[in-house]
């Protein structure tokens, strides 16, 4: 028996619980992924015990030679895998790292453009609620109809608003990003580009989408998505953005720390070394092209079942399907919940024009990496589409209430009706069975 089992039996049980989930169902949150025995070893570990606060050689704590030379270490080879002059892999995680740097460039009240929220883009690029939204002034710009961003908007907001700083990336966008366009409206209005790459990183360093770095000024992304790194961040400064502002480095070190944050997370930053080097071998190179192929041949089986694809395509990890052919506005909540039951993980999501909200959205997201890992190929996503097919079929007569006191107990029916589902309960053993042929650690 582990010593956790044996010290804590009832947080142990819950992690055996949610090992089996992993392992017994199919993960399609395109923003999810499995890291290898390796960074998880790197990340449980004894470096959690240490306080670092500062800089490799400028720490407020003593004791830092080891660590020093882990954070030096996971520097080098991020700044090698990257092609950058500079980066702090500091930040907790996505979000701090994507404040630390609004802060960095800009003062409390300054103008920041993003891709609107309900339109694919991320809370931290100035959504109202977020402190990049509370703190900046916030002007976002958005889609057209069929999910591309709408240049011409940005274009005419970057001239009317001169930001000072303006994003590019997403979390729910299925195309690649155009980083090139967008360096050409920053320019034009002398804003500080960032390209937020938390998705892609993966496909990135392996040559599977545009690269930002000759067109950004600076960079962010978590490391734990296509990256398959530990869960945190890092931030980047390119050459680009050195020739517009040579005090970028320190501008970026002094908002991760002291700025917004204390001590950083050694264990993670030792993680985050062991990705990086993971990411510059041969087999991740081959891992991000697969990661595409699946996703393209995902897309193709889930039109050819009949399902509304935003943009009919996807040109990097991850698609939207428009649920409102099946279920009127709203929908992604049933979606979601009957997958769920079904062993299939993915996000309900809002699209394009959405008719509905936020929380009850009319889509649903869903990618490739984590499967990639586990090494399923085109042939396992016709599979993966065919039970995502039976199962929303099965449920495609549920219509979210347009009273919202209505809703509530329509949705209790639902949850349970699904629960006692056969097809659905039949489907879980299938995928329980098929699952089991690709082990979770499979490279
Ligand atoms: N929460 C992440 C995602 O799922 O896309 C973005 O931060």
């Amino acid at each position: 028996m582990n010593e956790l089992a044996k010290q804590d039996p009832q947080v142990a049980q819950l992690m055996k619980l949610e090992a089996n989930r992993q392992k017994q169902g199919l993960e399609l949150i395109p923003s999810e992924n499995y890291v290898s025995p390796s960074v998880l070893q790197a990340m449980g570990s004894i470096l959690t015990n240490k306080y670092s606060e500062g800089y490799p050689l400028k720490r407020y704590y003593g004791g830092n030679e080891f660590i020093d030379k882990i954070e030096l270490l996971a520097i080098k080879r991020a700044k090698k895998l990257f092609n950058v002059e500079h980066v702090n892999v500091q930040p907790y995680s996505g979000s701090p790292a994507n404040l630390a740097l609004t802060m960095a460039v800009c003062q409390p009240g300054d103008t920041v453009m993003g891709l609107n929220l309900i339109d694919g883009g991320h809370l931290t690029h100035g959504w109202k609620v977020s402190a990049t939204g509370i703190f900046f002034n916030s002007v976002p710009y958005h889609v057209l109809s069929n999910g591309r961003v709408d240049f011409n908007e940005v274009k005419l907001l970057a001239k009317k608003h001169k930001p000072k700083l303006i994003w590019t990336g997403a979390t729910a966008y299925v195309y690649q990003y155009e980083f090139d366009r967008f360096a050409k409206i920053a320019d034009s209005v002398g804003a500080y580009l960032v390209a937020d790459i938390a998705h892609i990183a993966g496909l990135v360093a392996t040559g599977n989408h545009q690269n930002p770095v000759p067109y950004v000024h600076l960079i962010t992304t978590t490391t734990h998505k296509t990256l398959r790194g530990p869960r945190g961040a890092m931030i980047m400064v390119t050459k680009k953005g050195l020739e517009k502002d040579a005090e970028l480095p320190s501008k970026v070190d002094s908002a991760v720390f002291p700025g917004l944050q204390g001590g950083p997370h050694d264990h993670t930053t030792a993680a985050i070394a062991v990705a990086l080097a993971e990411a510059a071998k041969p087999q991740f190179r081959r891992y991000g092209t697969q990661i595409v192929k699946n996703a393209h041949s995902l897309a193709t089986a889930l039109m050819n079942q009949g399902f509304k694809l935003v943009g009919n395509t996807t040109e990097n990890h991850l698609m939207l399907v428009d649920l409102t052919p099946f279920f009127g506005p709203g929908g992604g909540y049933f979606a979601q919940y009957a997958l769920d039951q079904a062993g299939i993980t993915l996000n309900k999501n809002t699209i394009p024009k959405e008719p509905s909200s936020p929380y009850f959205p009319s889509g649903i997201r869903l990618g490739t990496p984590a499967l990639t890992t586990r090494g399923m190929k085109q042939k396992e996503m016709i599979r993966v589409a065919g039970w995502i097919n039976e199962v929303l079929t099965e449920i495609n007569h549920y219509r979210l209430p347009s009273d919202k006191k209505d809703r509530k107990t329509y949705l209790a029916e639902f949850r349970s009706e699904v629960n006692q589902n056969r097809k659905i309960k039949r489907i879980k053993m299938e995928i329980k069975q098929f699952s089991r042929a690709f082990p979770i650690f499979a490279w």
